[in-house]
């Protein structure tokens, strides 16, 4: 049997790459805000529903980027449930992390929680739009507004996402995207930060080119964040594909839908009215009504050679680093808890062949039986 993995990254005709590769070479511009950087960044600003994109090298320095642009300090209230790159972007900049549970519903951080959490040293708040649903983003800016706070919101998975008639990435002051081999839409590595206000473009262009402005001039700290020439480019050609890898992980979150509803002890965490996903991951829910605990099946499932992930586990509030935080103490984050125990995201891919889906829903079923 052949091993399934959780991802397989789309890659676009060989040959079309290849074109722009010529011009690559025939320029020699390899990076520093050349032609196809220039190119993806005016090309994405429809895709954004923002007139204010910056390309980076990868998604945690677009985040780290957006934290230094908006200038946090102090304490940043954020979810546990993510990916380890959202809190270490902010211990990194040498922000204190203030965990707020997340809502069962979707996963995403707890917008009725926000303000107990939030004191005078608070500066921002760092949300995730976990698995590309979007946060509560009305409340969220409601509560940034009353409190004069600053909103990122952690994109990474929000790539072509629309809410409302609108791409998620025009919420909040930044979002930070990642185009990582895994990610619905890839350049290899990449990401990109999109700003509200043409300033914090400006900012965050100039701390992604070492605080530089020009040639004499260096006002700010900055660090290396652009995105090469190489990656631009595959950029532009992986968009010409995107609704097509969008129409068939479409499919295949359907197809998933349809026959794993019913299952007793496995619930699917739904996509929210108003929201055009991208379908870039497929989590389930394992709970203690199902035959199999959720590693069991994990274990189950990889005997067989179908690698499905638990994304989001462990808790990002458990890691040792952050463990000692008060906002991290037992019993503040139940729903998070929960989640990183009970979630296993199942394989989604442009390229999963109708044969191997079945093959994963067919493993499934035979264990919801035992
Ligand atoms: N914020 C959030 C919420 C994020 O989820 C992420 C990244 C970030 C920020 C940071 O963005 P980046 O700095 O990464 O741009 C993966 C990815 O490395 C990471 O990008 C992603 N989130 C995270 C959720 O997942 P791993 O350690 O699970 O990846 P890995 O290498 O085990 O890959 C999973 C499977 O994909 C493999 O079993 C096989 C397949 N695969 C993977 C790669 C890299 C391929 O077929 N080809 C490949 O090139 O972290």
């Amino acid at each position: 049997m052949q091993p399934i993995y959780v991802t397989k990254p789309y890659l676009p005709p060989l040959d079309e790459f290849v074109r722009l590769l010529e011009q690559v070479w025939e320029s020699r511009i390899l990076t520093n805000n050349g032609p196809f950087h220039q190119q993806l960044e005016g090309r994405l600003q429809d895709v954004f529903d923002s007139p204010h994109v910056s390309l980076t090298n990868n998604g945690m320095l677009a985040l780290t980027t957006a934290i230094n642009a908006a200038q946090l300090e102090g304490e940043v209230i954020t979810t546990p449930y993510s990916f380890v790159a959202t809190t270490h972007a902010l211990a990194l900049e040498g922000l204190t992390p203030v965990f707020v549970d997340i809502r069962p519903s979707d996963l995403n951080i707890d917008p009725d929680l926000i303000e107990a959490a939030i004191t005078e040293r608070t500066s921002a708040i760092v949300a995730v739009h976990v698995y590309g649903n979007p946060c509560a983003v009305a409340q969220i800016e409601d509560i940034a507004a009353r409190h004069n706070l600053k909103v990122i919101y952690d994109a990474a998975h929000a790539f072509g996402v629309r809410y409302q008639g609108r791409s998620l990435l025009s919420y909040g002051d930044f979002g930070a995207l990642s185009f990582h081999a895994t990610k619905a839409f890839n350049t290899f590595e990449g990401g990109a930060v999109v700003s509200r206000e043409a300033e914090g473009k400006r900012a965050v262009d100039a701390v992604r080119n070492f605080g530089i402005a020009d040639e004499v001039n260096i006002p700010v700290v900055g660090t290396n964040a652009k995105m090469s020439e190489i990656n631009a480019a595959f950029g532009m050609v992986q968009l010409e594909h995107f609704e097509d890898v969008r129409r068939r992980r479409r499919q295949i979150d359907t197809r998933y839908r349809e026959r794993l509803s019913a299952i007793e002890g496995i619930d699917l965490v739904p996509i929210p009215d108003g929201v055009e996903s991208n379908f870039s991951y497929f989590p389930i829910m394992v709970r203690d009504s199902f035959s199999l605990s959720r590693d069991a099946l994990y274990e189950a499932l990889k005997a067989e050679g179908i690698y499905s992930r638990r994304y989001f586990y462990p808790l990002l509030s458990s890691l040792p680093m952050y463990a000692d935080l008060p906002s991290a103490a037992a019993g503040r984050l139940p729903q998070a808890e929960r989640a990183a125990a009970q979630v296993l995201c199942l394989p989604i891919y442009p390229d999963l062949t109708d044969a191997d889906q079945q093959r994963i829903v067919q493993a499934v079923i035979d264990h919801a039986r035992q």
